[in-house]
């Protein structure tokens, strides 16, 4: 049976949304490959939480290093290739531009040179984004396919690059690239740095008197927030579809980082007024204000719809942290410790191993 599953390679699968689409993959029957690039201090925890460590064969490899992405590429010859790796925080691209725009960029024009090389029968799934937008936005208050782009971020225009020169290869090429426009989707896997985790990792040690404030930037902006592990199925579904079209994952429903907050101290009974402070250091030098997807192409060419509500949503965040932090206080010994991470992955796959 070996011989005849899938393979998939995805870049960026110790973040978020890789750990959920290797999971996803793996239960499909896909044999998962990953690209990991060396650190200082090992990144798996979201693959141990999961518990599918042992089920991903590692491969080393940089997306700003051509060579050790072809090496993976070879290596792994995959059915399917998901581009997930990206310098992913919209504020810190403001601070390293430049690298923003080499990894989510150019990181995909170096992919799709490679498989335009090695065999262009390789489909090519690409994380596009809702920053997109900037801006922009329907008459009927909601961004689709058709929206204008204006992004407004140095990050936004790394992903500009990105969606522009896949829609190039797969016009030129016949190559099967396709684009998610995923808006923001949360999880309790998702990086310290962004509001929604922000939010509730502060609130559950608020709770348990291990913090006393939340500090945040801008309260108004509005996103359209869903479950990322909804969403990953979609990211398959796109490359399974019969031809390379890009889509809007979205909920359709927009609030503000207010309304977050509120609902997350809500969900612990506390009063979120007595805990907030805003600092100019978490405001961003330009901002998108407002997000909110119109998914119809994806509900009629795909049928999918989301299923978790952003109150739900918020609830089995602010459980996990509550969960995590109660077990931290009992001793107990967490996947999410950053120090209980291996130093090292014990396989690191390479051709020359066959
Ligand atoms: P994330 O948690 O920040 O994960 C980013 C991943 O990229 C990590 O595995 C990271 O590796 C890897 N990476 C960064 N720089 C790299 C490099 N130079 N070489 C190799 N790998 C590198 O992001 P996410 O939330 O899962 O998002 C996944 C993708 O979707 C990203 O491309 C993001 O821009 C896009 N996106 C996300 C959202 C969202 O709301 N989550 C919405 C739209 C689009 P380390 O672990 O080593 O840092
Ligand atoms: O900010 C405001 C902030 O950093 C959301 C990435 O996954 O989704 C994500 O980008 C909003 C912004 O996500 C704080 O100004 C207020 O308006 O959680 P975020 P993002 O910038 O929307 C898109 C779709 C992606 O593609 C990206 O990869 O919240 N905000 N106060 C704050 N944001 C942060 N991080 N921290 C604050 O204290």
């Amino acid at each position: 049976m070996e011989g005849v599953k899938k393979k998939a390679l995805i870049t960026g699968i110790t973040g978020q949304d890789g750990a959920y689409l290797a999971k996803f993959l793996l239960e499909k029957g896909y044999e998962v490959f990953g690209i990991v690039r060396r650190v200082s201090t090992p990144n798996f925890w979201r693959l141990q939480y999961l518990e599918i460590m042992d089920d991903i064969k590692f491969i080393s490899a940089d997306m700003s290093d051509m060579s050790s992405l072809a090496e993976a590429i070879h290596a792994s010859n995959p059915d399917e290739i998901y581009n997930l790796a990206a310098q992913s925080f919209v504020g810190s691209s403001f601070d390293q531009p430049i690298q923003a725009a080499d990894v989510n960029g150019l990181g995909l024009l170096r992919i799709l040179e490679i498989v335009r090389n090695f065999n262009k029968n390789i489909r090519v799934y690409q994380a596009s984004t809702s920053e997109l937008y900037g801006s922009s936005v329907n008459e009927d208050g909601s961004q689709s396919e058709e929206t204008p782009l204006k992004p407004n971020s140095p990050y936004a225009v790394s992903k500009l690059l990105a969606l522009e020169i896949s829609r190039v290869y797969r016009e030129s090429y016949g190559m099967f690239i396709c684009n998610g426009m995923l808006f923001n989707h949360e999880s309790p896997l998702r990086g310290l740095e962004f509001v929604t985790r922000k939010i509730t990792n502060e609130v559950a040690k608020i709770k348990l008197g291990l913090s006393n404030q939340l500090i945040l930037g801008n309260l108004d902006a509005q996103r359209d927030w869903g479950y990322a592990k909804e969403y990953v199925e979609l990211m398959w579904r796109i490359l399974q579809y019969d031809k390379p079209e890009d889509f809007v994952i979205a909920t359709n429903e927009t609030h503000s980082v207010q309304e977050f907050v509120e609902e997350s101290f809500k969900a612990v009974g506390l009063d979120w007024k007595m805990y907030v402070r805003i600092n100019e250091q978490y405001k961003r030098p330009y901002e998108v204000q407002y997000l909110k997807g119109d998914y119809n192409k994806a509900k009629k060419l795909l049928g999918w719809e989301p299923k978790t509500k952003f109150n739900e949503l918020v609830k089995l965040m602010v459980d996990a942290d509550l969960k995590r932090w109660e077990a931290h206080l009992k001793g107990e010994s967490l996947a999410w410790d950053a120090l209980n991470h291996p130093g090292h992955v014990s396989y690191l796959y390479r051709k020359r191993d066959e």
